[in-house]
């Protein structure tokens, strides 16, 4: 009998059952601040739409990370991990992807988020305006958000990531290439995404400026 075929052990012991109570609130606190974000999200886009004539958000995307995950960027990142230390450590547990059509869609929501009394930012990465060596683009907030539970108040952290269609595009494609190993030719397929990253830069100006001519036109 090989390891892998041995019969699953549940551990039982009480400091186990505590541990794996513990993890089980903590990940019931993400998806909660998700869906708050998420609400506050649906809401100033539709007031945006009232106000502007059109939406901001694209589409929407969200994610808890796996217990495998977490565990693995952990142990990558040499941090203490327990569950009281481990929402310090790591604030992207809980992620939000925000894709919208324009580039000046991508500060327009971050405002908007930023204005709300109830959120707080923590960490802002701007992929955007500095994009990474690789070509890629996106605006990264680390936001932090009341959640509301029988035992108190519980700021919780949320990563949200706002891109275009098209950064988005590009980036899951550079994903897939990073995550996936033995692809031929890896090297030659990285410079080709940089190149690639160059015009879909491009790509995204130049219809952020046929947008704003075609908005000029529509307020004379
Ligand atoms: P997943 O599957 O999206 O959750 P970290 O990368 O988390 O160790 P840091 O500084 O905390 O380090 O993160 P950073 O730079 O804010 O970026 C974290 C997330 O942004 C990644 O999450 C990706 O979603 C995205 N990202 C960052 N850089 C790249 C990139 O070069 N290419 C692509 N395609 N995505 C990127 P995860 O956890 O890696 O993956």
């Amino acid at each position: 009998m090989t390891n892998q075929n041995l019969p699953v052990q549940f551990p039982n012991d009480p400091t186990s059952l505590k541990a794996l109570d513990n993890f089980r609130t903590l990940m019931l606190n993400y998806r909660s601040a998700v869906q708050v974000v998420e609400t506050k999200i649906h809401y100033l886009d539709q007031e945006y739409q009232i106000q502007n004539g059109h939406t901001l958000v694209d589409s929407l995307q969200s994610r808890i990370k796996s217990p495998e995950s977490i565990l693995e960027k952990a142990q990558r990142k040499h941090l203490d991990f327990n569950f009281e230390s481990l929402p310090q450590q790591m604030h992207d547990i809980a992620g939000i992807r925000i894709i919208v059509r324009f580039e000046d869609d991508i500060l327009a929501m971050e405002r908007r988020l930023e204005k709300q009394p109830d959120i707080k930012v923590l960490q802002r990465k701007d992929y955007v305006a500095k994009p990474k060596a690789n070509g890629y683009r996106s605006l990264h907030l680390i936001l932090a958000i009341p959640v509301y539970l029988a035992a108190g108040v519980q700021a919780v952290t949320v990563e949200v990531q706002i891109r275009t269609i098209a950064m988005n595009f590009w980036a899951s494609l550079e994903h897939e290439l990073s995550y996936k190993k033995n692809v031929k030719h890896q090297d030659e397929l990285r410079r080709e995404l940089i190149a690639k990253a160059e015009l879909v830069h491009q790509l995204d100006q130049d219809m952020n400026g046929i947008k704003n001519q075609i908005r000029a036109q529509e307020n004379q």
